[in-house]
């Protein structure tokens, strides 16, 4: 070891340099190579969090956890319990029942790890009935919180600054009495205020490759491009891209088939955004589960001026015809009009992809009119043919 330690940190003869850097790359090789097979042994991370459900409410009191759960490891796929009288936690005898179908007294421990796609400021919204607190990475302080039982359904929130990757997320809840419910929603970068999907969390508390790890939207002319990346992909059949104009209804635009693996990158052009305000969001279709939904997020997609372009100018009788993307199926109607208002010249032209059209009328010399019939309405330009 004494002559290694040399080797590497001692200042060397020249003749020994090669070695030395041979050995670093050979240290930095078998670095490289531990990292890879500790990422492959990873399991692909699971959707949702993992519950263990208490006999009894917990009074704000953490060390109330401590005891033997009566309900162990029951996966859930979010916090989405919204303020009931009836058992919307399925958490049955170990609760008490002060009135017939309304479970009393039991509390939760919810536990797993948040992906966040992208780095930037968030706000979680933590809504509980009775107490409820939330975590995230290994800080003692909770990021939100709900004390006490004297009020109904509230919702407390907690904002923070968060880097792409996995964080720790810890929720504790407890039902006293009355109606009871816990709800825990985010906003971030792009990102509306909604429900934390079972796409970006995980029930594993341990090491885990993710499923989805990057969700872009670019918009583009009118279209929109979406992109994503998927580190591991497990049982995975499909993705259906959905689109919605208000958040809540949405409708698929395509779907293709998951290449199985990975790590992947994904990539699909939507030409028929809504003008304006857009939300985007992947379904995941699996073999082995319901669908895994990964957030939704927001793009304005603003209109682009119609431009119909003609060159070069002047032209030799043939000429150049551009427009903005119009997007699947779009056709327009080429017309040419002579200065006496005859039509002299007609022809269909693709309009789906913004790509320019060569035009050759085989007209003579002279003025013209250009007129360009689309879905977007009719355009017309002066046409002056050059020799
Ligand atoms: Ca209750
Ligand atoms: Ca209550």
């Amino acid at each position: 070891m004494n002559s290694l330690y040399a080797l590497l940190f001692y200042h060397p003869p020249q003749r020994l340099l090669a070695a030395r850097r041979g050995l670093v790359l050979l240290w930095w090789g078998v670095l490289l190579l531990g990292a890879t097979a500790a990422a492959a042994q990873a399991p692909v991370g699971t959707p949702g969090l993992r519950a263990d459900y208490y006999r009894g409410y917990f009074n704000d009191a953490l060390s109330f956890f401590q005891q033997p759960a009566a309900i162990v490891n029951r996966p859930v796929d979010q916090l989405n319990f919204p303020q009931a009288e009836t058992d919307n936690f399925k958490v049955g005898a170990i609760a008490v029942y002060n009135a017939p179908g309304n479970p009393d007294e039991f509390s939760g421990y919810f536990q797993g790890q948040l992906y966040v796609l992208t780095p930037g400021q968030y706000s979680f919204y933590l809504g509980s009935d009775d107490a409820a607190y939330l975590w995230l990475d290994a800080g003692p302080q909770a990021l939100a919180s709900n004390k006490g039982d004297q009020q109904g359904f509230r919702e407390a929130v907690g904002t923070c600054t968060l880097t792409a990757g996995l964080h720790t997320l810890r929720v504790a809840y407890g039902e006293h009495g009355g109606s009871q419910g816990l709800v825990l929603q985010y906003s971030g970068p792009n990102l509306p205020k909604q429900l934390i999907p079972n796409g970006v969390l995980y029930s594993q508390t341990g090491a885990i490759q993710p499923t989805l790890s990057e969700l872009e939207l670019t918009p583009d002319q009118q279209r929109v491009q979406v992109r994503w990346n998927v580190v591991a992909e497990y049982n995975c059949e499909a993705y259906v891209v959905q689109r919605s104009t208000d958040g809540v209804v949405f409708e698929t635009v395509q779907r293709q088939a998951c290449v199985g693996g990975g790590p992947h990158t994904y990539e699909f052009l939507d030409a028929k955004p809504a003008l304006g305000q857009n939300y985007y969001r992947l379904e995941q279709l699996r073999s082995d589960r319901s669908p895994v939904y990964s957030p939704m997020l927001a793009v304005e997609v603003k209109p682009t001026p119609f431009v119909l372009s003609l060159y070069p100018v002047p032209n030799n009788g043939t000429f150049y015809l551009q427009v903005p993307p119009l997007g699947p199926g779009s056709m327009g109607q080429l017309k040419i009009v002579d200065i006496a208002g005859h039509l002299v010249f007609q022809q269909s032209l693709n309009l789906e992809d913004g790509q320019p059209h060569f035009i050759k009328p085989g007209l003579a010399v002279g003025i013209y009119r250009l007129f360009l019939s689309t879905e977007r309405g009719t355009y017309s330009r002066k046409l002056s043919l050059d020799y």
